[in-house]
């Protein structure tokens, strides 16, 4: 698979006329995330210039959605049921023609949502952050190996190699988040790479930065791992039970 270091400028153009952030949504889970909300929500509309659409599907008990519809989000209320079912609503919730996905913890880079445009506009369909390129020194070990041991488990599966299946910032064309049926709730990070990657679609890591969380974490490191493994083994094998009924379902966009 593509893995690129370079900076935004290198995404390039298409030659065809480009996606701005008038085009794009950042979406989100937000449960209890008032420690970090506002600064989120802050940098998203300063790197974008207050053009890109924030959605954030919430289930939080906190002034969380408060302070979202303050700065301007579209909020949708949702019990929590956890990440994933928060996630897919986030996803298809918007109409533009790009989304990006992030948690709501101040972990993820917003000043390189412009780089993830750009990479968007070279014609690549999925565009993934991954956090372990420079070593994601605020990231607990626990779930740093965990990681390491994640993106080896879907590498062996897959038959290509990636780097990081659970990170939470990515951005995708919306016709593949509407193509394909998702399934998985905790390992939706995961399942939201390997089942455009299985199937044809062109998909790239780029190297970001991983700050430390503000605010409490929603994830049990041994029973959310142990889902996360989980998903990736299941949706591996669906994928290559799909790849050998489907033959011509693969390589779809290269
Ligand atoms: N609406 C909603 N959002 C959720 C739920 N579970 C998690 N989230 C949000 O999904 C995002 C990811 O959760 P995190 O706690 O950051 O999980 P994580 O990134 O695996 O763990 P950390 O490494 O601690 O950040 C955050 O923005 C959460 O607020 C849920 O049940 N409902
Ligand atoms: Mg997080």
């Amino acid at each position: 698979m593509d893995r690129d270091v370079a900076d935004a400028d290198s995404g390039g153009s298409s030659g065809s006329a480009e996606y701005t952030f008038d085009d794009v949504s950042v979406v989100m889970g937000t449960y209890n995330e008032e420690a970090a909300i506002g600064t989120v929500l802050d940098d998203v509309e300063r790197v974008t210039g207050g053009r890109a659409e924030v959605v954030c599907v919430d289930g939080s008990s906190d002034r969380t959605p408060e302070i979202a519809r303050e700065k301007g989000a579209h909020v949708v209320e949702q019990k929590p049921q956890g990440y994933g079912v928060a996630v897919r609503e986030a996803l298809l919730t918007p109409d533009r023609p790009v989304v990006v996905t992030t948690d709501c913890d101040d972990t993820y880079p917003m000043e390189q949502l412009p780089e993830f445009l750009d990479w968007i506009n070279a014609g690549h369909d999925v565009v993934s952050g991954d956090r372990l390129y420079w070593g994601a020194e605020a990231m607990p070990d626990l779930n740093r190996w965990g990681n390491y041991a994640f993106a080896g488990l879907a590498s062996l599966l897959m038959g290509e190699l990636v780097h990081d299946t659970t990170t939470g910032m990515r951005a995708y064309r919306r016709d593949v988040i509407e193509d394909i049926d998702w399934t998985e709730n905790t390992g939706l990070s995961a399942e939201l790479l390997i089942r455009p990657l299985m199937r044809g679609y062109d998909v790239r890591e780029i190297p970001i930065e991983y700050d430390e969380r503000a605010g409490e974490t929603k994830l049990n490191p041994f029973t959310g791992g142990f889902a996360i493994a989980k998903s990736i083994v299941t949706v591996c094998l669906e994928e290559r039970r799909r790849r050998t009924s489907e033959p011509q379902a693969r390589r779809r966009r290269r």
